[in-house]
């Protein structure tokens, strides 16, 4: 029987010793190609596995940042994207971290990951450190960091209207274990004219009424592409007024039901309110629950995921989940990965729907923030866990070291296993 005392420090140790199943991020494998100067010579433009420093100091968390701290009408965005990959990083790394105190979570990330590789992360500049990156071969870096951070498996997100994605996976990808896929596709639910003519090149008979025959091209295309990424569930990421549609509930659902796979809606993101930031352009918006309680209703025999943005969303996605169970909140999205947002929406979570959730996911789209973005979420779950745990204590619960580790399964890995199987 455990006492309150040792509590926070074996809570601490448990979760750190429990392997993670890591159900949404943006890596890819080498075999995806590497845009990253490395020791095995092979450099890839266009490659999609992002790691290393330049990556990850040019983050766009940290895009943004820098241009609150130099503004565009010092700093203009032009200059700024005209600059190569190294220059943006050196730019961020003098503008954030030897100019000022680096400390945002995006910041204090990039210090975390460099310590944890027995980097210096005082230095005034990057170079030495970009050596050392240079000099690591990405194989054997992915296992590295996934032992760093104990990940134990990666979840991709396979953009299936990424034409570069795309041609990747028609030209042959063989699998990496290490990495499982998720079939994307945004634009089929959110511009249907668009992605139907981009269905019709790729040689589906789709016209742009969803025609019976429409919709069973459409239900061939996603079967296909699910069998070609080997997808463990389908996903998309959702604008705050979104409301379910024809092609949701003909083709999709369908399709996943009949897959007995999962669909994931990430939910609350607004595209490009600032275009000229690019991939740091996008903002979030209070949802409607409904469009979730409507679904999860009428559609018992799908399950789903869902992941909100908004702050405000959080409360009735935990009241949502208590009333079906065909539903399984996860992750603190985005703007909500910071440790009081985790520390709050956890703690509100374990509080209405105890072990039954998916804490976090990484979302990381460089391969080393895996190591902070793990840190920093184990350490808050810990705190919260811990004090969840002495509260039971008190009320007179025997708590034992295997339930706590029973426990941190569940939420580092078994809950999303388990919702995937059905
Ligand atoms: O969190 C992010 O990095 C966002 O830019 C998005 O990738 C988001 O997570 C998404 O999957 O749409
Ligand atoms: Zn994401």
């Amino acid at each position: 029987m455990l006492t309150p005392r040792e509590l926070p420090d074996l809570v601490k140790r448990v979760l750190a010793a429990q392997p993670i199943v890591d159900m949404h991020t943006h890596l890819y494998p080498p075999t995806f190609g590497t845009p990253v100067a490395n020791r095995t010579g092979v450099s890839d433009p266009a490659g999609m596995m992002l790691w290393g420093l330049d990556d990850l100091v040019t983050y766009h968390y940290l895009v943004a940042e820098v241009f609150r701290a130099v503004p565009a009408t010092k700093f203009p965005y032009a200059q700024f994207w005209a600059m190569t990959k190294p220059e943006q990083a050196d730019h961020i790394w003098k503008v954030l971290f030897v100019e000022r105190t680096p400390l945002s979570e995006a910041c204090r990330g990039v210090i975390t990951t460099l310590s944890k590789l027995g980097l210096d992360p005082g230095v005034k500049s990057l170079t030495s450190h970009r050596q050392w990156f240079r000099e690591q071969d990405p194989n054997e870096y992915i296992d590295r960091v996934m032992e760093l951070a104990n990940v134990e498996s990666i979840t991709m997100t396979n953009a299936v209207f990424d034409d570069g994605e795309r041609a990747r996976w028609l030209a042959g990808i063989a699998p990496d274990p290490r990495f499982t896929g998720v079939l994307r596709f945004d634009p089929l639910l959110l511009d249907w004219p668009n992605a139907g003519k981009k269905l019709a090149e790729l040689g589906y008979a789709v016209e742009r009424e969803l025609t019976e025959k429409t919709i069973a091209e459409v239900k061939r295309f996603l079967n296909e592409w699910c069998d070609r990424v080997e997808a463990i569930y389908c996903a998309v990421s959702l604008p705050p007024e979104f409301r379910s549609s024809e092609i949701l509930e003909k083709a999709v659902l369908p399709v996943c039901e009949e897959r007995n796979i999962p669909f994931a809606m990430m939910i609350g993101s607004r595209r490009g309110v600032n275009p000229d930031l690019r991939d740091a352009a996008d903002t979030g918006g209070l949802a409607d629950i409904t469009t979730v309680t409507s679904l999860c209703q009428r559609f018992p025999n799908n399950r789903f995921f869902v992941t909100m943005l908004a702050r405000e969303n959080q409360h009735e996605l935990a009241v949502a989940a208590r009333k079906f169970g065909n539903l399984m909140p996860f992750g603190c999205w985005w703007f909500l990965n910071n440790p009081s947002l985790i520390d709050e929406i956890t703690r509100m979570r374990i509080e209405l729907l105890g072990t039954s959730v998916i804490p976090q996911h990484s979302d990381a789209r460089v391969l080393d923030q895996l190591i902070y973005k793990w840190d920093h979420s184990r350490t808050v779950i810990g705190r919260v866990l811990a004090e969840k745990y002495a509260d039971l204590i008190a009320a007179g619960w025997p708590l034992t070291e295997a339930e706590v580790g029973r426990d941190a399964r569940m939420f580092l890995k078994d809950n999303f296993l388990t919702f995937l199987r059905g």
